[in-house]
């Protein structure tokens, strides 16, 4: 694996670390709390920056990149900034098309259709030439920050850049790169593994540009059962963890990772013994109950419904505090199920930082 040269080692100081405590279990004086999508188009500054550039060129414009990650922070009391950048930079990374199309979402123009196909990917990745953006972005908004919060990197998980690199795009069956994992198990594996090695230096880039902690989406898992999930998610996410974890022990650095299977509550066990030390959950499942099933080995991050957000201001709070009890407030990192979408209203999304955080310091105090 070759490492990232351009190592910066004068970053500031990190003034909250309460969010880092709590991946790895320590105690805080509040409750962490981030949103998924928190820079995004429910942002008036978002959508105002953003207008009339192409998605994928802000991608691979650090200063964007750094202006937009800062942007909800400037706003909201956040505990952690998440890069701006997206998951499909992978695809992108080895060779494929990619274009953002307005009111479609992203959109593969030539996506894989056999396994003959696999012989147009780039056969070795240099990460540093192809995905260089992604760490300067990274560099810039860490020494931005000024250590205001800590800053997480991420990738999408090999099932989830599969599943859009088969299917194109979006979809709501994702039978097309289903297809694939039932009859063509083999070329499945070999794309899989050829992801996960990408993904593998990626990470591992992202920690040597300043990346604080790691979040791995695997935001399509819920499509597959538990038999395939076993055999085409959970092992590349095992392997991603194991790699990334190895290399950084033997430079002497922690860096906490997230894993985030939306849909997948029939994994929760085994993701909870996947070497991350959290695991991200969507609304679908009882605080209550992910903490028995995962027997107090990991924290969890989660895991209000992002449409409670329509909910008036009291009501969220309501919710909130619900799904603090459930939790606890140790070794928990408070986060919505899934992203926030672009409709909702900035003020509400205030309201549940607000809440995570007062209910939280009560509920220490007793
Ligand atoms: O023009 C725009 O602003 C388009 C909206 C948008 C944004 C704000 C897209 C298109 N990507 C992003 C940024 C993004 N994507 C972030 C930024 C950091 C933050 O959270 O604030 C992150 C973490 C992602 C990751 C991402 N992209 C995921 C994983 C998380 C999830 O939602 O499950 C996925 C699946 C994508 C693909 C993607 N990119 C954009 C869209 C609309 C989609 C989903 C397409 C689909 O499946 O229909």
């Amino acid at each position: 694996i070759q490492p990232f040269h351009n190592v910066p080692k004068d970053f500031p100081k990190l003034k909250n670390d309460a969010f880092l405590r709590a991946c790895h279990g320590q105690e805080t004086n509040h409750v962490p709390v981030w949103c998924m999508r928190q820079a995004g188009r429910y942002l008036p500054e978002f959508r105002e920056f953003r207008a009339g550039k192409d998605f994928f060129e802000t991608c691979r414009s650090p200063a964007a990149c750094c202006e937009l990650t800062l942007q909800p922070l400037r706003r909201f009391p956040f505990d952690a900034a998440i890069i701006f950048s997206d998951i499909l930079v992978i695809p992108q990374a080895m060779g494929m098309d990619v274009q953002m199309v307005a009111g479609k979402g992203p959109t593969f123009p030539e996506p894989l259709k056999e396994p003959e196909d696999l012989l147009l990917l780039q056969p070795k990745v240099d990460v540093n030439k192809e995905l260089g953006y992604v760490f300067k972005a990274i560099t810039l908004t860490r020494h931005k920050l000024d250590g205001k919060v800590p800053l997480i990197g991420f990738t999408g998980a090999p099932w989830t850049l599969m599943a859009y690199m088969i299917e194109g795009g979006g979809s709501t069956t994702h039978s097309k790169a289903k297809r694939w994992l039932y009859r063509h198990p083999e070329a499945s594996h070999k794309l899989l593994k050829m992801l996960t090695d990408v993904i593998v230096v990626y990470l591992l880039g992202q920690v040597a540009a300043g990346a604080q902690a790691l979040q791995v989406f695997e935001s399509h898992a819920g499509c597959l059962g538990p038999v395939e999930f076993q055999e085409f998610s959970l092992p590349y996410l095992r392997d991603i963890a194991r790699k990334v974890k190895d290399q950084l022990k033997e430079s002497g650095q922690d860096v906490p990772m997230i894993v985030f299977a939306k849909d997948g509550h029939y994994g929760l066990e085994d993701l909870s013994q996947s070497h991350y030390e959290v695991v991200g959950l969507d609304w679908t499942i009882d605080p209550r109950s992910a903490r028995e099933r995962t027997g107090g080995k990991v924290s969890l991050q989660g895991n209000m419904d992002p449409c409670a957000l329509y909910a008036p201001k009291e009501r969220i709070s309501e919710i909130v505090k619900k799904m603090l009890e459930g939790f606890g407030t140790r070794g928990y990192i408070a986060n919505l199920g899934h992203g926030l979408y672009p409709d909702m209203d900035p003020e509400n999304v205030g309201a549940f930082v607000e809440a995570v955080h007062t209910h939280s310091r009560h509920l220490n105090l007793k």
